[in-house]
Order: structure tokens, then C-alpha cells, then sequence
């Protein structure tokens, strides 16, 4: 298949600094520079579709090392695993293993929107080699004949902003709780998911990996890993894992919930933490499906496009969503053994919507549209349908099949009530 684009490849503009995180653990001049960086990239970042560029994405269905095209659905496992492999090698890296035990215990219940919806507040506790970690979710489930199919996706500001109600405790990180309560409802309606007979559990994204440069010592990594393990420098151990990781903890509490249906589980995440879902996916096929809602480089967006977000940028400036070696390979994107396009199959045959935003070319939107549309050939192989056109929709437009969907709205970079009804369509469909 070929890409709508037929521009000659312009390279990135180059990130102006590239320390590497000091080993004497002084970051305060490596912060300072990186600020600096990034307001460069900001206002380098190429908009201009003509010059966006459209190099040749390196065939799904062929061995990245011997080039072998793979024909039958039997095949597909180990290519998938090799793909997966790449992607954790120069990306994303490992996910940290199970840890020896796990409990939840439910903290707080009680009737919310007239009586037609359970909050619960339950604290789950991961366990290995005497170290313990604790995560606090928020859980809404509606009375309905169960079971009920379920949302899971991780928040960025604490539970407590994704509601108004005062009775959710405060999220323990100071950086989270200085947002005030509510900060981010217009992101949640529990409400609207709940009257369409959703659970959703959310849990704040912090409580698996603090999204900074010094995260790594207070995440979950901390069960497997000495504290000496764990500074800026060992970027084998990245926040995109770790969330993972958390999706499928979240996961697995959603499923030990009588009133929930475990086969009817889905991932969903906005922008850095839609990156995370498709990752999440990925890995546990226990999902039954995701929804990438703007997720952008890294994410959705293929990579060897020169429009908006570089995976340089990210390399550089979020060093702790990505492994170490990925700095050659974001450089030189071409180089890749796979695109973004790898990532979003390795969900097949489970159903992905990819949603993005017309003023949120940062994301590039058309990125990601290129992306699904390369990913129909693993859907294809295993009997399921891709997107009934090739064409971009109009704004609004939400185009799917029951495996694959996206649409662009209008708007900024956000989730919105209309992004969640959209969602809803897209499960509704696909189940
Ligand atoms: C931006 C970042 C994006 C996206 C976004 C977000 O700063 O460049 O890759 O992840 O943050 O998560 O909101």
C-alpha cells in the first residue's frame, strides 16, 4: 500500500543540545537545557504537510531482519513477537515481571448519580522480596443487570481531579495534589459512560511511574530493582512500561470484580498515556480492545514523518519514556526496524480506535491515519476487516470497521465528551 504522500523526506530540525543525564546526578543544568531544547523544538517542529515526507514503512508482514513476507495467519505469533521485541529494545523496554503476590482491598463505597452508579475506592497492594507499592483506584460501576463491559485508563492529575466529589481522597503525590479537585471532570463523565452501563476504573498514572526525570527510584520498578538501579541514567527501566504494567494490575482488579464482564476490558489513554495503552495491549491479550485517544509520536503517529512531535524530541526531552538505545534510531528514524503502524498491529485481531484532533497537529493527526491504515494488513491476514476507505474522513467523521476505527475532530488536545461517545460507538460496534 502506498501513503497519500509523495514528498521527498526533509530530515527533522536537530535538537540543539544533547547532553546526556550527568552521572554525578546534578540535573539542575541538564533541566535548565533541556527547557531551552524544547522551546527550540516547539518552534522548529515542521506543520507544513507538503514537506512532511513519506518514506517507504518497513513492510508488517515480513521478517525485519531476513525480509521473509509471511502469508498465513499461522505465521503471524512469532512475527509478532519479534515485533514486539524491537519495539521493547529501542523503544518502550520491558515490562516489569508479575511480582509474588497481589491483594486489593476496597477502601469506600457508596451510591452516586441517584443510585444507578457504585463509587468505589479500592487500594491495591503489589508485593515481591519484602518491598511493597500501593496504587489507589477509583472505580465507577453501574447498577445494571450484570456483568457489564469496563474502561480502564490511567489519569494525570490524581483521582481526586477527575471528579468533583470530596469524598475521593487526594492523590499522596504532592505534584498531583496541588491541582485542585475536579481539575480535570470535563475529561471524566462517569456519568455518560455509566448511563451507557460502563465500569470505568482509573487510576492516577503517577502511582506506577512519577512522570519525571528522577521517577524511576519511586516506581513500581522499585519491587524488582535496588535503589541504586534506578537513577535518571537506567533507561532500560521507562514510564511507558511501567504504566503498562499498571493497566494490566488495573486490569486485573476490573476482572476480579463480580459485576464486570472480564472478557470486556478495555485500555484507554489520552496522548503519553494513549501511547501506553497501545503498549499495554500489546502485551496482555486479555484486553479486549484499545482506544488511543490523540496519542501522537511514540504512539498512533508514524515516525518517519517530519510533522509535528519528532521521536527525537521525545528521546531527548522525556529521556524516561524511552530506552537508551533509542537515540540512534531517533535521529535517524528511517533506520527503524519497525513504525508506529507495527505497534497498532501487534493489537490484531483485537478492535483499536485512534483518535486525533485538528488543532493538535503536534500529534499529527494524519500520522496516525497512515498508521491504522499500514496496520489493516495484520487485521487482514487474520481475517478481519481494516477501515472501509482509504481516504482521510471529514472532521467528525468516525470511521471504522468492527477491528478498526478513527476519526479527527475538531478541537484541541483533550478528551471530550464527544471523544467518549465516539468510544462508545466504536465498542458498541465491535462486541
Ligand atoms: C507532550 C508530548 C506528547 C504527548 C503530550 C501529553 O508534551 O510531547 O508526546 O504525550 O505531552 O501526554 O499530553
Amino acid at each position: 500500500m502506498t501513503t497519500p504522500f509523495t514528498n521527498p523526506f526533509l530530515p527533522w530540525p536537530k535538537v540543539r543540545h544533547y547532553e546526556a543525564i550527568p552521572a554525578d546526578g546534578n540535573l539542575e543544568e541538564y533541566q535548565r537545557n533541556l527547557a531551552k531544547d524544547t522551546a527550540y523544538i516547539l518552534t522548529h517542529a515542521n506543520y507544513d504537510e507538503a514537506k512532511a515526507g513519506a518514506l517507504p514503512l518497513p513492510p508488517l508482514l515480513a521478517d525485519p531482519d531476513t525480509g521473509r513476507a509471511i502469508h498465513s495467519p499461522g505465521e503471524w505469533p512469532a512475527l509478532r513477537q519479534k515485533h514486539r521485541e524491537n519495539l521493547e529494545r529501542i523503544l518502550y523496554g520491558k515490562l516489569p515481571p508479575l511480582p509474588q503476590a497481589s491483594h486489593w482491598e476496597i477502601l469506600q463505597e457508596k451510591e452516586v448519580f441517584q443510585g444507578t452508579c457504585l463509587m468505589r475506592i479500592v487500594r491495591l497492594t503489589l508485593e515481591n522480596q519484602g518491598r511493597s507499592h500501593q496504587a489507589t483506584l477509583l472505580c465507577h460501576i453501574p447498577r445494571r443487570p450484570y456483568p457489564v463491559p469496563a474502561i480502564v485508563a490511567l489519569n494525570f492529575q490524581g483521582n481526586h481531579a477527575c471528579t468533583p466529589d470530596g469524598d475521593v481522597p487526594l492523590s499522596p503525590w504532592a505534584q498531583l495534589s496541588a491541582h485542585s479537585r475536579g481539575a480535570q471532570a470535563n475529561r471524566w463523565d462517569f456519568r455518560l459512560l455509566c448511563d451507557a452501563g460502563f465500569a470505568v476504573v482509573t487510576c492516577a498514572y503517577y502511582d506506577f511511574y512519577p512522570d519525571h526525570v528522577l521517577g524511576r527510584a519511586q516506581s513500581v520498578f522499585r519491587l524488582f530493582h535496588p535503589q541504586e538501579e534506578l537513577t535518571p541514567r537506567d533507561r532500560d527501566y521507562t514510564a511507558i512500561s511501567a504504566w503498562a504494567y499498571g493497566y494490566s494490575r488495573l486490569r486485573e482488579v476490573a476482572a476480579a470484580f463480580p459485576e464486570v464482564d472480564p472478557a470486556q476490558i478495555w485500555a484507554h489513554g489520552h496522548s503519553r498515556l494513549g501511547k501506553t495503552a497501545l503498549w499495554t495491549i500489546a502485551h496482555d491479550d486479555q484486553w479486549a480492545g484499545a482506544v488511543s485517544n490523540c496519542s501522537g509520536c511514540g504512539g498512533a503517529a508514524i515516525s518517519r514523518r517530519n510533522y509535528g512531535e519528532s521521536l527525537e524530541c521525545i528521546d531527548h526531552v522525556f529521556s524516561w519514556w524511552t530506552t537508551g538505545n533509542c537515540r540512534p534510531y531517533a535521529e535517524h528514524p528511517e533506520t527503524l526496524p519497525f513504525d508506529q503502524h507495527t505497534l497498532l498491529a501487534l493489537a490484531a485481531p483485537r478492535p483499536v480506535l485512534v483518535t486525533g484532533a485538528r488543532e493538535d497537529q503536534w500529534a499529527d493527526p494524519m500520522g496516525q491515519f497512515i498508521a491504522v491504515l499500514h496496520a489493516q494488513e495484520a487485521y487482514r491476514l487474520l481475517g478481519r476487516s481494516g477501515l472501509p476507505s482509504t481516504e482521510h474522513p471529514p472532521l467528525g467523521e468516525l470511521l471504522m470497521s468492527p477491528s478498526q476505527g478513527y476519526y479527527e475532530r475538531y478541537g484541541i488536545h483533550d478528551v471530550t465528551d464527544e471523544d467518549w461517545r465516539n468510544t462508545l460507538r466504536f465498542i458498541r460496534q465491535s462486541r
